[in-house]
């Protein structure tokens, strides 16, 4: 008797514990890829464990999703990549791979979902995108506006990363907070449109949640920095701004752009796993399950 026989399997070690034929490439329509990127960072520093403990997080979610009504990965399936490798090389180098991998899912057809890792992977991907999508536009959930022209001599920086996306294509960014007297003079000049923390989280979200979603284009990618999320919800960043946005905010957000645009792909960025906080790592694993819910399920 073969040996897989005569005993119970673990559940897979795929996106939220999935039975392989909801996990499979070929049929799947949203593909996970950790890229546990960490190059750039510049306070504290851990976020290359983030895709691993986003991974482990997600592998003890409830797959019935109780807003949508219906065990949403049936309707879509999920397949996981190995963890891309990304501390040989330049850091050039790397973001180049992530960016032919990037064009290679979507020819495929896939709704990429990348786990960071430092939010500088986010730029590849948006110029993969583009180049599917030529009205794309970027929704960015962040504390801070990532628009420095280059931060300690990398234009590839973290920090930098916006203001690469921008020149590929408009931005729209919720939740900023933080930013340098270089950006603050930039912004005008550039084309994003900010919504401010301090003008958004005490509002109720039917304020101002359908003119974020009218600043967007028919296609968008969605790139998700948890520092976007107050550090009462999401602790673990390497630089929890305080005054951030929450869980309830974050969502109704994400299900509006979803029913009146199409997302194309997405990134989750910047988890820092602590010891001791597996909270931070398990909303970032059940956002994107709600994420490819909303997507998919067509609510
Ligand atoms: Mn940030």
């Amino acid at each position: 008797m073969p040996p897989l026989r005569t005993y119970t399997l673990a559940p897979p070690e795929n996106f939220a514990a999935l039975p392989e034929e909801h996990a499979r490439y070929a049929t799947a329509r949203a593909v996970v890829l950790p890229v546990p990127l960490e190059r750039t960072t510049t306070y504290m520093t851990g976020t290359r464990n983030g895709p691993a403990a986003i991974l482990a997080a997600s592998r003890n979610l409830e797959t019935w999703d109780e807003e949508l009504g219906c065990e949403s990965y049936e309707q879509f399936g999920i397949a996981t990549l190995p963890a891309m490798e990304t501390q040989h090389g330049t850091l050039e180098h790397v973001l180049a791979e992530l960016h032919t991998t990037a064009r290679a899912l979507l020819e495929d057809g896939k709704f990429p979902v990348v786990l960071g890792g430092e939010h500088s992977l986010t730029a590849p991907l948006v110029a993969a995108a583009a180049k599917k999508f030529k009205d794309l536009s970027v929704l960015q959930i962040d504390a801070h506006a990532d628009l420095r022209e280059a931060y300690q001599g990398h234009p590839a920086s973290h920090a930098s990363v916006m203001r690469r996306v921008v020149e590929i294509c408009p931005a729209v960014q919720v939740g900023i907070r933080s930013l340098s007297a270089e950006e603050a003079k930039a912004i005008p000049k550039l084309p994003t449109k900010i919504y401010w923390a301090k003008d958004i989280v005490r509002l109720p979200v039917e304020k101002w949640l359908a003119r974020v979603v009218r600043d967007l284009s028919p296609h968008v990618y969605l790139t998700v920095d948890l520092d976007g999320f107050d550090p009462a919800y999401v602790p673990a960043t390497g630089t929890p701004e305080p005054g951030g946005l929450d869980w309830y905010q974050v969502t109704a957000l994400i299900r509006a752009v979803a029913r009146r645009r199409r997302i194309v792909a997405m990134d989750v960025v910047e988890l820092l796993p602590q010891p001791g906080d597996h909270a931070s790592d398990f909303l970032a694993a059940k956002l994107i399950y709600k994420t490819l819910g909303y997507i998919f399920c067509g609510s």
